[in-house]
C-alpha cells in the first residue's frame, strides 16, 4: 500500500528516482494527487526546511531534496490542475533590478512550492514593472531577494511603485537576502523579512492566513 511517510523520507534523502517511482505507484493505486502532495511531498520538504533552519543540513542537501520534490511534482502537477486543488497562495518572487544572484531566491521558490504555493519565478534583475504585472495577474505575495548592498534601495523603489499603482493593499511583500534586515524591512514598508528560505515559508503562510 502507498506509504506517504516513505515518500517524505525519500524526498528528505534527496532520492529523486525513488520519489518518482513511489508517487507513480501511489497514483496507480488510486491515491489522490492532493494526498500525495500534502501528506508526502509537503511533509518531506517541511522537514527539510526545519533541518536547514537548525543548521543540521546545508544548501546542497536542500537543493538535492528540492530536485526530488520536483520529480514528484512533475507527476502530480497536471492532476492537481485538473482537480482544481487551490494552492496555498500565488507568490511571485524575483531578485531585484541590478542584482544577478539567484541561488537564495531559487531556494525560497523551491521551499514555497514545497509548501504548496504556486510560484511565479520572475527571475533576476527584476524591475518594479514585472512585480506589478504579477500582482495584476493574481499574485498575492511578492518576494524580493537581493545580495548586494547597492541594490537594496531597489526594494524600496518596488514598494513605492506598487503603492503608486494603487495595488499595495492587494498584496503582501516579503524581502530577504544576506544584507537585508528586519529593520530595513520596517523602514521601507515591507510586510516582513526572513533570514532563510524555510522561515520565508512560515512568514508567507502567516501573512496569507
Ligand atoms: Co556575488 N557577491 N557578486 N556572485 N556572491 C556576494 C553577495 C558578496 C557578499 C561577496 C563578497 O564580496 N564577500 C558581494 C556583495 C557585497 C555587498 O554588496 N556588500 C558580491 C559581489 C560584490 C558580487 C559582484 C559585484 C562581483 C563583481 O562582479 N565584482 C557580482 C555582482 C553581479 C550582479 O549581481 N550584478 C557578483 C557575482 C556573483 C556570481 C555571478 C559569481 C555568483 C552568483 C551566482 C548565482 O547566484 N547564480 C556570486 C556568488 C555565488 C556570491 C556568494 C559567494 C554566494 C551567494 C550565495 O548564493 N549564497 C556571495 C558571498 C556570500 O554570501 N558568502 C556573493 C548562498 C545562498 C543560499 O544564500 O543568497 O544569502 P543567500 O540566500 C539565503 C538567505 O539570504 C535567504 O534565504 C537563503 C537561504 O536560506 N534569502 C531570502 C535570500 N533571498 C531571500 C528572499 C526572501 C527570504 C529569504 O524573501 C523573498
Amino acid at each position: 500500500m502507498a506509504d506517504m511517510k516513505a515518500i517524505a523520507e525519500a524526498l528528505k534523502s534527496g532520492k529523486a528516482r525513488d520519489v518518482k517511482a513511489m508517487v507513480s505507484a501511489a497514483l496507480e493505486e488510486g491515491v489522490s494527487a492532493s494526498t500525495i502532495l500534502n501528506e508526502g511531498l509537503v511533509v518531506g520538504m517541511g522537514e527539510v526546511g526545519e533541518l536547514f533552519k537548525a543548521n543540521e543540513i546545508y544548501v546542497p542537501e536542500v537543493l538535492i531534496a528540492a530536485r526530488a520534490m520536483k520529480a514528484g511534482m512533475e507527476l502530480i502537477k497536471p492532476l492537481l490542475a485538473a482537480s482544481d486543488v487551490q494552492p496555498a497562495g500565488v507568490a511571485a518572487i524575483g531578485t531585484v533590478k541590478g542584482d544577478l544572484h539567484d541561488i537564495g531566491k531559487n531556494l525560497v521558490g523551491m521551499m514555497l512550492e514545497g509548501a504548496g504555493f504556486q510560484v511565479i519565478d520572475l527571475g533576476i534583475d527584476v524591475g518594479a514593472d514585472k512585480f506589478i504585472e504579477a500582482i495584476k495577474g493574481g499574485a498575492k505575495l511578492i518576494g524580493m531577494s537581493t545580495l548586494l548592498t547597492t541594490t537594496m534601495p531597489e526594494m524600496k523603489n518596488v514598494i513605492e511603485a506598487i503603492k503608486e499603482a494603487g495595488l499595495r493593499d492587494q498584496v503582501k511583500i516579503i524581502i530577504g537576502g544576506a544584507p537585508v534586515t528586519q529593520s530595513f524591512a520596517d523602514e521601507i514598508g515591507a510586510d516582513g523579512y526572513s533570514a532563510d528560505a524555510a522561515s520565508a515559508v512560515d512568514l508567507a503562510k502567516a501573512l496569507l492566513q
